[in-house]
């Protein structure tokens, strides 16, 4: 990973990098291993970073830390040449109102605010009990409300004025070819990496999708 990413121009993650975050004082031997590893990447090629719904608290002070650089939930890059949007994801599955409703309030001012003035112990309890929540809720929730809504993605695209979208989080690596308006625009659905790790590759000719196997531990 670390000598690829070398070789490139930049490095985009796009969200869900950890499980959980329950803010930066959570200073596990795990989190300061990320960012060390992220941190040798940023000496060479600029890294940035999108919130996912399971990390978006993290802050500036963990960005620091691992050298990279927070962008705005949707941004537009150019990939070169080319307006690019890409996000996480997860603001596209507007079925599911229950997460909708939740997304709205943990990203408003006051709730981070009043969530990080509790014990850190406090904060891990709560993540712990909010991940079996989460997967229990899951299970109910029918495939089509876990995906993203289609009009959603028209919507974002023609707004923002783009004809490639990269995204993530629903777990459905894919690409998608379609026409908003007559014209073709492309979707890339990035893949999870709880397996094996997804990335996509991206040269100044070609866009490519790819399953990395995880080294035998
Ligand atoms: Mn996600």
């Amino acid at each position: 990973m670390t000598s690829e990413a070398l070789s490139a121009d930049a490095l985009y993650i796009l969200g869900d990098l950890f499980e959980y975050w329950i803010g930066d004082d959570d200073r596990s031997p795990f989190n300061l291993h990320i960012a060390s590893i992220i941190r040798s990447v940023s000496r060479y090629i600029p890294v940035f970073f999108i919130h996912g719904n399971r990390d978006f608290a993290v802050g500036q002070a963990f960005a620091a830390e691992a050298g990279f650089t927070i962008l705005p939930e949707q941004s537009i890059i150019d990939l070169y040449g080319k307006r690019v949007l890409i996000s996480h994801g997860d603001e596209l599955c507007t079925r599911d109102l229950e997460y909708m409703k939740f997304r709205k309030k943990s990203r408003g001012w006051w709730w981070p605010r009043l969530i990080l003035a509790t014990p850190l112990s406090f904060r891990k309890k709560m993540a712990q009990r909010g991940r079996e929540t989460s997967k229990k809720n899951k299970g109910n929730l029918s495939e089509e409300i876990m995906d993203v809504t289609k009009s959603e993605v028209d919507k974002v695209m023609m707004d923002k004025n783009v004809d490639l979208f990269i995204h993530g989080h629903t777990h459905r690596p894919n690409v998608h070819e379609f026409l908003i308006d007559n014209t073709k625009v492309k979707r890339i659905v990035l893949g999870d990496w709880y397996t094996q790790g997804s990335v996509l590759v991206a040269t100044a000719n070609a866009l490519s999708l790819e399953v990395r196997h995880f080294a035998p531990a």
